[in-house]
């Protein structure tokens, strides 16, 4: 296509262009967006999806949130950027209240949520060798097979997925990981006196929404308790009302040591992450030690101050609860009456996911995906044959109605 051109480019053109000009690291569905609001998205031809994927999750409060962009837009105007060699009169502030909001001492802000993960194990190993008594250089912390914490080194070095490691080593030492929702593999491993944290997603969004036995998460509390361990929760795609509860750990009734948010935490306008913590734990990283240039800036502290407020104001938790459940009947009903396509049904609140039987070709999840696109709703398959459904948690139960009435209309037609 000639970027000269004067006429609006159609879907396929700027399909072709992103396909020739930027990186092949995705495969998207073929479907391109230019706006949002609320629980719809549109594409350049104007036609109108419900968003079931939720950018995945960051977009909770629902695309383009009036409140805010309005806070984004009028931040914009003053200061965006300070970078942290001064202080900006939002950090403070922020600070403040996301500690409060959480119930945490403090707070070290970043902006993605990969970044948070990786300023989590940093802050853990500083807090083994400096509090712990862990000889310096021999911290380990233990994940669990099938995790996601993000794209980088220090992230894919705890991965179990092979596409996200192939070609990518060497990989972090320290590392230890062990198979998921098992006490005794978490037993044995946290018996270990050099281990300093334990990592977990409380529900595996990227594996496929795997949800772990109600015991598992309040026994390994209590382990890394027992241990003098800290319990790092990787709340990034769980998080801000997605599971139902405002953190998937208070399901079961557990408050982490180190807690990691992202996505959501924004309502999905910029990237805004945050680790918090204990001041025992933060304040074991002295100046210079680690930072960011974006980390805690005042356009990132006026959006999430505003995104967690519309969280609490519009009880996106409680909405999230109750259409999960409606959500998850429809979805056990429709598998009653297509046992041969539909599997499995699982999920917390508005984060579920179905497995297909693509035992035929392998593809039918994304066939599948694609005709649910040209139904009017859009998500994508996970790991094959895992579809992912997470809309906006603004939903109205009438629009999920209407969703459950097309993911049925597609499954029960499906040949
Ligand atoms: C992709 C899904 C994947 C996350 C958890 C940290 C991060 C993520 C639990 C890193 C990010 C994104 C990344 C994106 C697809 C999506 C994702 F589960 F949400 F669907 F991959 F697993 N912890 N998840 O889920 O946060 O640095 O991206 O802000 O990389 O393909 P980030």
């Amino acid at each position: 296509m000639d970027v000269l051109t004067t006429t609006t480019p159609t879907a396929a053109e700027l399909m072709e262009l992103e396909d020739r000009y930027n990186a092949h690291n995705y495969h998207p569905l073929p479907v391109v967006l230019e706006r949002g609001r609320g629980v719809y998205v549109w594409d350049v031809d104007g036609k109108r999806y419900y968003d079931f994927l939720s950018a995945y999750s960051a977009v909770n409060q629902g695309h383009c949130h009036p409140r805010i962009i309005n806070a984004l837009t009028e931040q914009a105007q003053k200061l965006t950027l300070t970078s942290r060699a001064f202080y900006n009169n939002l950090l403070g502030e922020y600070a403040e209240f996301i500690t409060r909001y959480f119930g945490y001492e403090r707070v070290l802000p970043m902006n993605t949520g990969v970044e948070g993960v990786e300023t989590a194990i940093k802050l853990t190993r500083k807090w083994a060798y400096k509090i712990k008594g862990v000889p310096e250089g021999h911290a380990k912390i233990v994940f669990v097979e099938g995790n996601f914490h993000g794209r980088t080194l220090g992230a894919i070095s705890a991965s179990t997925d092979p596409d996200s490691r192939r070609g990518f080593g060497p990989f972090m030492p320290g590392y230890v990981v062990i198979p998921y929702d098992d006490i005794p593999a978490l037993e044995e491993a946290l018996a270990d006196p050099t281990v300093a944290g334990f990592l977990v997603e409380p529900i595996q969004g990227e594996a496929g929404v795997f949800v772990p036995h109600d015991h598992y998460l309040p026994k390994a509390y209590e382990l890394c308790k027992q241990h003098n361990i800290l319990f790092i929760a990787d709340e990034v795609q769980t998080g801000i009302a997605r599971t139902g509860r405002l953190l998937c750990c208070d399901h079961f009734g557990i408050k982490p040591d180190i807690l990691i948010l992202g996505k959501a935490l924004s309502g999905g306008v910029l990237p805004v992450s945050a680790v918090l913590s204990s001041d025992e734990v933060i304040l074991t990283v002295k100046p210079g030690e680690h930072g960011s240039t974006f980390g805690g800036n005042p356009l990132a502290c006026a959006v999430a101050m505003e995104a967690l407020k519309v969280v609490e104001e519009e009880n996106l938790a409680e909405n999230a609860e109750a259409l999960g459940h409606v959500f998850r009947a429809r979805m056990e009903a429709l598998k009653n009456k297509r046992p041969d396509l539909l599997k499995i049904v699982r999920g917390k609140g508005l984060l579920n996911a179905i497995v297909i039987d693509d035992t035929e070709d392998g593809k039918t999840a994304w066939n599948i995906c694609l005709e649910l696109a040209e139904n009017g709703l859009l998500a994508k398959p996970t790991h094959g044959n895992i579809i992912r459904f997470a809309p906006p948690l603004v939903m109205t139960r009438e629009q999920l109605d209407e969703c459950c009435d097309i993911i049925e209309h597609v499954m029960l037609g499906w040949k």
